[in-house]
């Protein structure tokens, strides 16, 4: 009788052993109904959920999505699924046609979006950033880069874009894809461009909707006009600085404290601090100098005694 009992809690023992190993074997989460595994060209399954996750919280392009050698499918987003004047970050995630996993390893290259100037039948692009790279290493699978529109479509033009895509030794990508570019609501104009000389510099504000009031950082590009115009534009290779003055002007042009200059960091990008003690229209008036300190930009053609190189940014 002792022996029965023993030989049954071995067998229980053992089913329980075997159901823990075969529970270690299935390393899948399954999300929303949507079975998320590990895969080698990827992810773990919680680096799998993180991307996934992060989808979650952006919108597809699908004039900018496409699939690849008919393996695989690419994914562009961007917060709100749609593209507007001023600066946009452009995400990208690569999945398997057959299984739905996830793809770590892609290139996004060469993107050229281009405007038609319907009255002069003229062609321009528009500052693109460097590269398109992971940018949080908890979703290796998501790559980020952003562009910069000049202008938003309308009867003056349209806009085409274009990239080039390699996954894992296949190549593809989307070619002269007719996209729109909404307008920014009044109140807010987050892109500028000044002139040095016969070079002309644009300075795209990043994603001022996510400020609040109080404390933020402020954060630009500055990009150098090609030539040809076709070319996109790459990022000054220049050192400047911006110093940010914003005001209120339909509250007497008050102005707030403790505001940070725009300095050049590592990733090319220039950051400073700017406080906005209030809801409203503020109209943030920028001096650019260079690296030796001389004004080239925002310093003359003064209004009201303010530069007349400004964004504005409703909170
Ligand atoms: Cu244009």
């Amino acid at each position: 009788m002792n022996k029965k009992v023993l030989m049954l809690f071995l067998a229980i023992a053992s089913l329980g052993l075997v159901s823990c190993n075969s529970n270690d074997d299935e390393t899948g989460i399954v999300i929303d109904g949507i079975d998320l595994t590990s895969d080698v060209d990827c992810c773990s399954a919680e680096e799998a959920l993180q991307v996934y996750r992060f989808i979650q919280t952006v919108h597809i392009i699908p004039e900018l999505s496409t699939s690849v050698d008919g393996k695989y499918d690419v994914w562009a987003y961007t917060k709100t699924g749609t593209l507007h004047r001023g600066y946009n970050d452009l995400y990208f995630v690569v999945t398997k046609k057959k299984s739905g996993n996830y793809v770590k390893n892609f290139n996004i290259k060469n993107v050229t979006p281009l405007m038609h100037m319907v009255k002069m039948d003229m062609w321009h692009s528009t500052p693109v950033g460097g590269s398109f790279e992971v940018f949080d290493t908890t979703r290796p699978a998501v790559k980020r880069g952003w562009v910069s529109l000049l202008m938003n479509t309308s009867d003056a033009g349209n806009w085409q874009f274009s990239y080039d895509i390699e996954v894992l030794g296949s190549k593809g990508g989307v070619e002269k894809q007719a996209i729109n570019v909404e307008a920014l609501p009044d109140g807010q104009d987050w892109l500028k461009n000044f002139k040095v000389g016969d070079d002309t510099y644009f300075l795209s504000l990043v994603n001022p909707s996510d400020w609040k009031t109080g404390t933020n950082t402020i954060q630009t590009y500055i990009s150098k006009k090609s030539t040809p115009a076709t070319t996109p534009y790459a990022l000054a290779t220049e050192t400047f600085t911006i110093e940010i003055d914003p005001r209120m002007p339909d509250m007497g042009n008050h102005t707030s404290p403790d505001n940070v200059a725009l300095t050049k960091q590592q990733d090319g990008s220039y950051t400073g601090t700017i406080n906005l003690t209030m809801t409203g229209l503020w109209r943030i008036h920028l001096t650019v100098k260079d690296s030796k300190g001389n004004i080239v930009a925002g310093g003359d053609d003064l209004k009201d005694g303010f530069s007349s190189l400004y964004w504005d940014v409703t909170l």
